[in-house]
């Protein structure tokens, strides 16, 4: 595996725009000598000569004309040349190797929130021989010198890109290394498992077993049910990280705008008293039970030669297929609409379904309540009785939505594991081998076969926390990261 560079790297560690504070940071052996030609400490000592970890006023400066190129390498702390402009006034902090974010020398140079100043500082590193860091490059780095896992090093992305209180405990847990650390109990099982089947394998001639088929079945099986276990929270971990979508459909002027507006507590979509007054998809979100839960309101299905609403429907369409779960609103005092036991969606297989019987303000409430009962039980679908008008019933669907989408049950408990469509694929892997390990046992395959499977499945294991990791797998981790993280 690549071993850490070599070389020093500057980035803005702060997002682009305007701050109260921006930060640069300066990682690898010389970040030292680089930091020095770019800050002039107030107190005027070195700042090789300074504590570590703690924070230091400075001036911040660059070169005039010439710039430091004259400032010989790893100098760690030179007088600056007495041509240099200040660019800024900040703070510097020096965390020394190994006790740094990177497991590198790093220096932070805490200046204006200015594009401007952030920028001339970078330049200023650069010039003084440090390179732009790539993005995620300092969290490789600190992958590479073994300071994270690589589940760890996700989750220091999902961190930063949390939608939700829930997703950040989720994000959190795996920055603590619960995942890396179950990973590894079951890695270690399966080598330790390979260790006497290939022993088996070595003394063979002589008989001796070192592990009996069905104990080696048992702990497999085992083994295989954890797997199983992990994948299954891959759908709770999706949901906390995504949230969950919730599209409102149905036959226009039912109330789907309405109800949009209610839910949000807004007036977000317009409503009229035209059928097929919405045209386009209108997304807002809303955060309930920690989890970020996105409502659709769409256009309203009927036949029509309007090419604009046409288009509105194909959109509505597609909406459906990406949804969680859908609304179907239906107009509860139109009585074809009540008693129309057709299955409500025209169009595919839809996600969930939650029947919304709107506009019940208008009609007598018995009258409702038996069509609303005669529908759900002919549809074996859920069906909520509201008027967005009143407000009747808009508490209940709030809780139907929340139950159906099981949002009060995504808390983050004991034995869950947060596991994201790379962990999934790996712990797929490791599954069929694991699978094909067992086939092999039972019907008394050579040694040989089992080892290489358990070997796959273990390999495919490490992958997860980067145990066994390529530089392509590293790539298309990093490169999702923001620069100067
Ligand atoms: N009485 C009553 N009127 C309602 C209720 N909900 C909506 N309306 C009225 O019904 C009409 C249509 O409401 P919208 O929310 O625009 O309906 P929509 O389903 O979004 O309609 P399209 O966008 O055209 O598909 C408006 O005049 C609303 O004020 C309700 O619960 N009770
Ligand atoms: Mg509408």
């Amino acid at each position: 595996m690549e071993r850490a560079v070599e070389d020093t790297i500057c980035g803005i560690a702060t997002p682009p725009g305007e701050g109260g504070i921006g930060i640069v940071r300066i990682s690898g052996p010389d970040a030292l000598a680089v930091a020095s030609r770019v800050v002039r400490l107030r107190s005027r000592r070195e700042l090789n000569a300074l504590s570590s970890h703690r924070l230091y006023v400075t001036d911040i400066v660059r070169g005039a004309a010439g710039g430091c190129s004259g400032v010989p390498k790893h100098n760690g702390g030179a007088t600056q040349p007495e041509a240099t402009e200040v660019i800024d006034e900040g703070l510097v902090v020096w965390m020394k190797a190994p006790h740094s974010y990177t497991g590198e020398d790093v220096v932070e140079i805490h200046c204006h929130g200015s594009r401007v100043v952030l920028r001339l500082v970078c330049e200023a590193c650069v010039q003084s021989g440090a390179r732009l860091a790539a993005p995620g490059e300092f969290t490789k780095r600190a992958f590479l010198n073994g300071r994270l896992d690589l589940s760890q090093a996700e989750a220091v992305l999902e961190t930063i890109q949390a939608s939700s209180e829930a997703a950040l405990r989720m994000a959190q847990r795996n920055l603590r290394g619960e995942l890396g650390l179950r990973v590894n109990q079951l890695r270690g099982r399966l080598l330790s498992l390979l260790c006497e089947v290939e022993a088996g394998i070595d003394f063979g001639e002589e008989d001796i077993s070192f592990i009996s088929r069905d104990r080696l079945m048992i702990a497999l099986e085992e083994t295989c049910a954890d797997v199983e276990h992990m994948l299954g929270c891959a759908a709770m971990g999706r949901r906390l990280r995504e949230g969950a979508r919730v599209a409102i459909v149905g036959p226009p002027n039912v109330g789907k705008s309405s109800l949009l507006n209610v839910l949000l507590g807004e007036d977000r979509a317009i409503v009229t008293d035209v059928p097929g007054t919405t045209r386009d998809l209108i997304e807002e979100s809303v955060v309930w039970d920690g989890v970020v839960v996105t409502l659709i309101d769409t256009a309203g299905v009927r036949e029509t030669d309007d090419v604009v609403e046409q288009e509105g429907i194909k959109r509505t369409r597609l909406a459906v297929e990406q949804s969680d779960l859908v609304l179907y609103v239906r107009d509860a005092s139109v009585r074809e609409d009540c008693l129309d036991g057709s299955l409500p969606l025209p169009f595919g297989k839809s996600p969930r379904l939650l029947l919304v019987f709107n506009k019940s303000d208008l009609v007598e409430s018995d009258v409702v309540a038996e069509a609303a009962d005669m529908m759900a039980r002919r549809s074996g679908e859920r069906a909520v009785i509201t008027s967005a008008r009143t407000g009747i019933g808009i508490d209940e669907l709030r809780r139907a939505i929340r139950e159906e989408l099981a949002l009060g049950v995504l808390d983050p408990r004991e034995g869950v594991v947060f596991v994201n469509a790379r962990h999934c694929q790996a712990l797929e892997r490791a599954r069929t081998s694991l699978e094909e390990a067992l086939d092999s046992i039972r019907s008394g395959r050579d040694a040989e076969f089992i080892a290489v499977d358990l070997r796959g499945a273990s390999d495919a294991l490490g992958e997860i926390t980067g145990a066994i990791t390529s530089d392509e797998i590293l790539n298309q981790i990093f490169s999702t990261f923001c620069i100067g993280k």
